[in-house]
């Protein structure tokens, strides 16, 4: 392995210190400069090949460059990219259908972004909440998790608890109450009169691969319907066979009320998100309310559509849910040899390691060194979440050389 300081003339080096130079400094980016991507592998600038661990934060379910969604994107690609909501297209239609039907509802509002999304949902949430349920002009709440995590806009950040994504940004939207994360008793306590929504991640990710108690989600949803309270769940990371379940709230048998969705449905390629609900509560919007350039154009549609369907067989959610089972008896051998604990769900899993090891970030680092990619979150967490298309021989190697860095 070469030495991956910035000041040693290699192509990696030139390529960080170029970037560096001009890029605003809003990420630390763990030192890869990564130029192609096949499946669950990609190869950096000299030449060397890494098990992608971490598939952009879940955005990459169905592996780099998969060759229906490429297919789909190089099609639209040579025939309509971009209409605005201006004019209708022939591809909203069918994704949208298709995307209703995947979550049991009947409409969908298309975005770009996971923050949009989230942000769209709580627009509908109000708008339903004064139009629907009857509360008071400017008085609607939101009930959110200590410990969220929903993205990055002035809202969203202003009823975040982590203080490095909000100090410093405000003044902050107003109307959102915080309650511990998996406590359903305290949700129901914060809900009054004025409560249009709960809005939790049925799993917690950047807080480390969080799993709630068993029964929490039934438990948000009967609050919910005994309180006349919207539940949103932000499946935005979660969902889409993650889990081993389309959805992480099908791991309670739970149907929330309006689906957040982003990351993997732009199948890797595109950004594309969107908030899933039934007629009664989305149909709340009124033209001219809401809205984006790029929300639902053609190309994303059809990336989209493909992404469904291929979420339709199932097949990607039963290989999540087997493989899942396999990566958590490999991890929790770990437990005890450098890891103190690991949350797994399906292929996704945070895994905490002794302080006496190191921290999180130099573990991603010394598996950078072994061909592994995987991130750190809150200091000693390690986030992992391999395409679904990963194979067990992959993840055992993949954990040999956590455990070999562990050993270090
Ligand atoms: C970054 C985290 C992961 C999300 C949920 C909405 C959004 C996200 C549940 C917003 C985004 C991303 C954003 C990315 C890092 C990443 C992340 F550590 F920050 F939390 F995945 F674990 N809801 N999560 O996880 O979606 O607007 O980004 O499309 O660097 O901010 P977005």
């Amino acid at each position: 392995m070469t030495s991956t300081s910035p000041d040693v003339d290699t192509a990696m080096a030139r390529v960080i210190a170029d970037e560096n130079e001009h890029v605003a400094h809003n990420y630390h980016p763990l030192p890869v400069v990564i130029s192609r991507g096949e499946g669950v592998w990609v190869t950096d600038v000299e030449g060397r090949r890494y098990l992608d661990l971490l598939s952009a934060y879940s955005a990459l379910n169905f592996g780099h460059g998969h060759p229906a969604l490429l297919a789909a994107a190089q099609e639209q690609l040579n025939r309509l990219t971009l209409t605005s909501r201006a004019y209708h297209n022939d591809r909203l239609g069918p994704f949208a259908a298709a995307l209703a039907e995947l979550c049991g509802k009947d409409l969908v509002l298309p975005m770009n972004t996971g923050a949009e999304a989230v942000e769209t949902g709580i627009k509908v949430a109000r708008a339903w909440g004064y139009r629907v349920k009857g509360i008071e002009p400017d008085a609607a709440t939101v009930v959110v998790a200590h410990g969220n995590f929903h993205g990055r806009t002035t809202t969203i950040v202003g009823f975040s608890d982590d203080p490095q994504a909000r100090d410093g940004f405000g003044p902050f939207t107003p109307g959102f109450v915080g309650v511990p994360y998996g406590d359903a008793a305290a949700i129901e306590a914060a809900i009054t009169p004025s409560t249009a929504a709960v809005l939790i991640e049925p799993i917690q990710g950047e807080a480390g691969v969080v799993l709630p108690p068993e029964g929490y989600l039934r438990a948000v949803r009967d609050i919910c319907t005994k309180h006349d309270v919207l539940f949103i769940a932000d499946e935005i990371q979660s969902g889409l066979g993650r889990v081993g379940e389309t959805f992480a709230c099908d791991r309670e048998g739970v149907v929330p009320d309006v689906y957040l969705l982003g990351k993997a449905l732009g199948g890797g390629i595109l950004p594309l998100s969107a908030v899933v609900a039934d007629r009664e509560i989305l149909g709340v919007i009124r033209p001219g309310e809401h809205g984006s350039t790029f929300g639902g154009n053609p190309l994303a549609a059809a990336v989209g559509l493909r992404v469904v369907e291929m979420l339709q067989t199932g097949e990607f959610q039963t290989r999540a849910k087997a493989l899942g089972e396999h990566l958590e008896a490999r991890l929790q051998s770990l437990v005890g040899e450098g890891v103190t604990a690991v949350r797994v769900a399906g292929l996704w899993a945070g895994i905490d390691i002794d302080p006496a090891v190191g921290t999180g970030r130099e573990v991603a680092e010394r598996l950078i060194a072994r061909g592994v990619l995987a991130k750190d979150t809150h200091g000693q967490t390690i986030r992992i979440a391999p395409p679904l298309v990963v194979r067990a021989t992959e993840l055992d190697w993949a954990v040999e050389q956590l455990r070999f860095v562990l050993a270090g």
